[in-house]
C-alpha cells in the first residue's frame, strides 16, 4: 500500500521541500514542478474523490496528466478517452465503463456521446507557488493509503472481433512494471523522458506519464511527435525517447538529411521502441547515423510490460531482450498448456506469462477473461516467438491474422468490417493488414459492393470508418470484388484474399 508516486507525495506533505521543486511535467511552454502538480492535482482528487469511475478525455496535454495524477490520488479509476475517436466507439466505451462524469481542459468540445455525463473542467494551476509567494503555503492532506489490487485505470484494446474491451489495470501492475523498467533501465529520477506518444493507451500514459512521474523525475511531451521536436529536446537536456516503430523510422528517414538529429539522438542515454516490431533496417540506419543503439521491450495492454532489452544488456535488433524481474514467461505448444522446453533460437511457441504486472480482467466481460488465461493463471498473449539459447525472446508473429498493428495501434479486423457493413454501398466487407513501411501494417478493406456500377469510393469509405471508430483505423487501401473467397463453410478465406 505505498504511494505510487513518492515525489508527489513528498511535495504535498512539505509544499517547500526539494522535491516540490523538481520538474515534472512540460507540454511545450507549459510545465509544472512537484509542488505545482501536487497544489493542481490534490484539489481536483477531492472533487473526483466519491465518483466510481472517471472518464478522462485524453488529450496530448499537460490536463490529462493532472487528471490522471488526481484519478490516482483519490483512488477513482480512470477511463482514458481517445479525442478522435468517432461515436460509435466512443458511445461503446461510456456504455461499457458507466463513468460518474468526465474530466476535459477547459473549453474542450465534447462530443454528443459524452453529453449525459457530468463535466468537471481540468483547471490546472501554473505557477502555483508563485501564487504561494504571497500567501500561506501549507502541507497538503495526505493522500489515504490505497489496496495494491484496486482498479486504477481501464484502457480498452481492440480483439478480433466485436468492440474494444474494457482491461482494468490494478495499482500494482502499474507500480511493478514501473519498477522493474526502472530496474532494466537504470531508469532514475535524473532521467528526462521525452516523447509525442498519446495518453490513451499504456506505452504514452503509463511508462510515458506515469514512469518518469513514479521515478520523481521529468517528462517532455511534444504534442505531437515530429523530429524537430526531438532534436530540440534531446539537445536540450532530455536523457531518453520513447517511441513507436512508425516514429523511429521517420527518425531513420530524416537522419542523412538532419545531422542535428544524429548529434541529438547520439547524446541520448536511452532510446526505446515498442508497440510493434522495429525492422532491423530501421535499427541498422539509427545505429550507423548516431553510434547508438534502439533498444526494444516488450508488452501489451492488459499486461504491461513483459520483457525488455537491459541497458547493461547487449541491444539485439530484432529482438525484446529478456524478461524483466517478477515476470514469468513461457512458450507453448499449439496445445496452449504444454511449455516448450527449447532455447534454440528455432522452436515457435506462444508466449504465456504470469505475474504482478497483469490487469485483473475485461470489465464486464468474464467469458473473455477466462478465455484470455489457462487454468494455471498463465496469460495468452497470442504473440509467436522462440528464444535464443540466452534468453533472448525473438517475436516471430501473432495467432490471430485478424489483429492489425498499423502506427503501433492495435487494430481488430472484425470492428472494421461491422463499421464497413453499416455503409448502404456495401453489401460485404473483409478487412485485412499488409506490410507498410512507415506504419508497419496497413489496413487493407476488401469490399463488395451493393451496387457494382456505383461503388463507394475508398475516401467515403475511410471517412466512414473514421466518423464511427477513429482515424486510424480507417482502410488506407480499398479494393472491389464481385464476391468475397469462402470455403466450403461460408467462411471468409483471408489468406486467399491478400495473395490475390
Ligand atoms: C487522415 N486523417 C483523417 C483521415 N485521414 N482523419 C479523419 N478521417 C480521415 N479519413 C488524419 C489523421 O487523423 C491524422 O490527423 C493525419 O490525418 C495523419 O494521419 P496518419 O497518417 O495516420 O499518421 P500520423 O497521425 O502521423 O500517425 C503516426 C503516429 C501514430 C504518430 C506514429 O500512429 C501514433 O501516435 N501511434 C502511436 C500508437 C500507440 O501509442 N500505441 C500504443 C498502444 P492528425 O495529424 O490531426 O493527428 S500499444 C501499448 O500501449 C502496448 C502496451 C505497448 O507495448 O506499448
Ligand atoms: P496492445 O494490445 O495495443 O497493447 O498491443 C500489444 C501487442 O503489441 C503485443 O501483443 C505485441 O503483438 C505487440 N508488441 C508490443 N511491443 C512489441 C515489440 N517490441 N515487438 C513486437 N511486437 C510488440
Amino acid at each position: 500500500m505505498s504511494s505510487l508516486f513518492p515525489a508527489l507525495t513528498e511535495a504535498l506533505a512539505d509544499p517547500d521541500g526539494t522535491a516540490a521543486h523538481r520538474s515534472a511535467l512540460r507540454f511545450g511552454d507549459r510545465s509544472l514542478t512537484y509542488g505545482e502538480l501536487a497544489a493542481t492535482a490534490a484539489p481536483l482528487a477531492a472533487r473526483v474523490g466519491e465518483a466510481g469511475r472517471i472518464a478522462v478525455w485524453a488529450t496530448p496535454t499537460l490536463e490529462t496528466a493532472v487528471a490522471v495524477v488526481a484519478a490516482l490520488l483519490a483512488g477513482v479509476p480512470a477511463v482514458p478517452l481517445n479525442p478522435k475517436s468517432g461515436g460509435g466507439e466512443l458511445g461503446h466505451i461510456v456504455a461499457d465503463s458507466a463513468p460518474a462524469l468526465v474530466l476535459a481542459a477547459p473549453g474542450d468540445q465534447l462530443p454528443d456521446a459524452l453529453a449525459s455525463l457530468p463535466r468537471v473542467d481540468i483547471d490546472v494551476r501554473i505557477n502555483v507557488h508563485a501564487d504561494l509567494d504571497t500567501g500561506v503555503r501549507a502541507p497538503g492532506p495526505t493522500p489515504p493509503a490505497l489496496a495494491d489490487e484496486l482498479p486504477a485505470l481501464v484502457v480498452y484494446t481492440s480483439g478480433t472481433t466485436g468492440p474494444p474491451k474494457g482491461a482494468v489495470i490494478p495499482r500494482r501492475a502499474i507500480s511493478t512494471t514501473l519498477d522493474a523498467l526502472a530496474d532494466a533501465w537504470r531508469w532514475t529520477g535524473d532521467d528526462v523522458l521525452v516523447h509525442g506518444l498519446p495518453l490513451f493507451h499504456v506505452h504514452g500514459l503509463i511508462l510515458g506519464i506515469l514512469g518518469p512521474l513514479r521515478r520523481g523525475g521529468s517528462v517532455r511531451h511534444l504534442g505531437r511527435f515530429e523530429t524537430a521536436g526531438v532534436t530540440r529536446e534531446l539537445s536540450g537536456g532530455a536523457t531518453m525517447l520513447f517511441g513507436v516503430p512508425t516514429m523511429y523510422h521517420r527518425i531513420a528517414e530524416a537522419l542523412p538529411d538532419d545531422p542535428a538529429l544524429a548529434k541529438a539522438l547520439a547524446r541520448a542515454r536511452l532510446l526505446v521502441s515498442g508497440s510493434a516490431a522495429l525492422p532491423v533496417h530501421d535499427h541498422e540506419r539509427i545505429a550507423e547515423a548516431t553510434g547508438r543503439r534502439v533498444i526494444e521491450r516488450y508488452g501489451m495492454t492488459e499486461t504491461l510490460m513483459n520483457t525488455s532489452v537491459r541497458a547493461d544488456g547487449e541491444p539485439r535488433a530484432g529482438t525484446v531482450g529478456v524478461p524483466l524481474p517478477g515476470v514469468e514467461l513461457r512458450l507453448t505448444e499449439e496445445d496452449g498448456t504444454t511449455a516448450l522446453e527449447a532455447y534454440d533460437g528455432e522452436t515457435v511457441g506462444e508466449i504465456q506469462v504470469r505475474g504482478p504486472n497483469l490487469f485483473t480482467e475485461y470489465l464486464n466481460r468474464p467469458d473473455a477473461t477466462a478465455a484470455a488465461f489457462t487454468e494455471d493463471g498463465w496469460f495468452r498473449t497470442g504473440d509467436m516467438a522462440v528464444r535464443d539459447p540466452d534468453g533472448y525472446v525473438r517475436i516471430v508473429g501473432r495467432k490471430a491474422t485478424d489483429l492489425i498493428k498499423s502506427g503501433g495501434y492495435k487494430i481488430g479486423a472484425g470492428e472494421i468490417e461491422n463499421a464497413l457493413i453499416e455503409h448502404p454501398g456495401v453489401r460485404e466487407a473483409a478487412v485485412t493488414g499488409e506490410p507498410d513501411a512507415d506504419l508497419g501494417e496497413r489496413i487493407v478493406a476488401w469490399i463488395v459492393p451493393a451496387d457494382a456500377q456505383k461503388p463507394p469510393s475508398a475516401a467515403e469509405l475511410a471517412d466512414h470508418v473514421a466518423d464511427r471508430l477513429a482515424p486510424h483505423k480507417r482502410p488506407r487501401v480499398v479494393h472491389y470484388l464481385g464476391a468475397l473467397p469462402r470455403n466450403d463453410m461460408g467462411k471468409i478465406m483471408k489468406r486467399a484474399l491478400a495473395h490475390d
